[in-house]
């Protein structure tokens, strides 16, 4: 934070402990990753609970790399966030969820809904923000199927300059969705669920592992539930993983479920051939 002119905040990420030689080397492999098309972006399904059917997805970066295989964005992405590349990889996903959305039409025949994290599209700058709106404009994609996930650290550290991407910078005006990821394991400030006029809360998985348990954790996510129903705010709830799990969050009025109970995530091809089979089943 000091290096930057101090006044701020700067959250400590794993990149730090690496050596500079490190960090170096791989974002120059990252840079030969997106020239060489290592990067791809998989998608998974997010069902509607009540009708059982895939309503959404999220867009979910991968990188196959040459020697260590397919990696997660947690292996490389706090180093980019560091780097000139991160716009590159940010227009990369939206771009790649864009062309997804308007190929593959809802049941409505509508653009589909596509969520994209924030960490692989850190979008809170006005440059990358009118970027976005430029380009959902000139493939007229209405903006509402795009669905930003932020993580609470990320809306703490957005909280802590002050700064309200809403407001600022018209969000609410370009009407993009926002979701709150890993929610209910990190803290930070319930008054964003209202700032920033959130869409949805994504439960994270570690609490959704002892769902249906009939332990504090089912209560936790019934509260979890009925404060974000009372607001208009629906609820996702990630790492589906056992039937039992799903019971409890269809009893407990929860509206999407993702996890692999229902699909890992999928390379572009096999989540469309899954989107296919979805669509011959009738909505219970
Ligand atoms: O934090 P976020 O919601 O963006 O995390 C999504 C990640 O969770 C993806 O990398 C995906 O592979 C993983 N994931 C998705 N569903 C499941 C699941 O049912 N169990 C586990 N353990 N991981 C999952
Ligand atoms: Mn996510």
């Amino acid at each position: 934070a000091k290096e930057q002119g101090g006044q701020r905040i700067q959250v400590f990420e794993s990149w730090m402990a690496q050596s500079e030689s490190e960090h170096m080397r791989l974002n120059r492999e990252l840079d030969d990753a997106l020239r060489e098309n290592q990067l791809e972006v998989y998608y998974q399904p997010i069902i509607d609970i009540r009708t059982g059917i895939i309503s959404r997805a999220e867009a979910l970066l991968r990188w196959n790399h040459p020697d260590k295989g397919l990696l997660a964005p947690d292996a490389f992405l706090s180093i980019t966030e560091q780097s000139g590349l991160t716009d590159s990889i940010t227009a990369y996903v939206l771009e790649q969820a864009v062309i997804c959305s308007l190929r593959w039409r809802d049941r409505g025949d509508e653009a589909f809904p596509i969520n994209i994290n924030e960490s692989p599209a850190s979008f809170v700058t006005r440059s990358l923000v009118e970027q976005w709106r430029t380009r959902l404009s000139q493939v007229g994609l209405d903006e509402s199927r795009i669905t930003l996930e932020l993580t609470p650290a990320s809306i703490n550290n957005i909280h802590a300059t002050g700064f309200n991407p809403v407001k600022s910078l018209g969000l609410a005006g370009l009407r993009l969705h926002l979701a709150i990821d890993d929610f209910g394991i990190e803290p930070f400030s319930l008054l964003a669920l209202q700032e920033f006029k959130m869409d949805s809360v994504k439960i994270d998985r570690d609490l959704i592992r002892d769902a249906g348990q009939g332990g504090d954790a089912d209560r936790i996510m019934d509260g979890i539930i009925g404060m974000a129903h009372a607001i208009n705010v629906q609820v996702v709830g990630v790492g589906v993983e056992t039937d039992e799990q799903l019971q409890f969050l269809s009893r407990a009025g929860c509206d999407y479920a993702q996890g692999y109970l229902f699909s890992r995530p999928l390379r572009k091809d096999d989540f469309e051939k899954l989107l296919e089979l979805d669509r011959q089943k009738t909505p219970s």
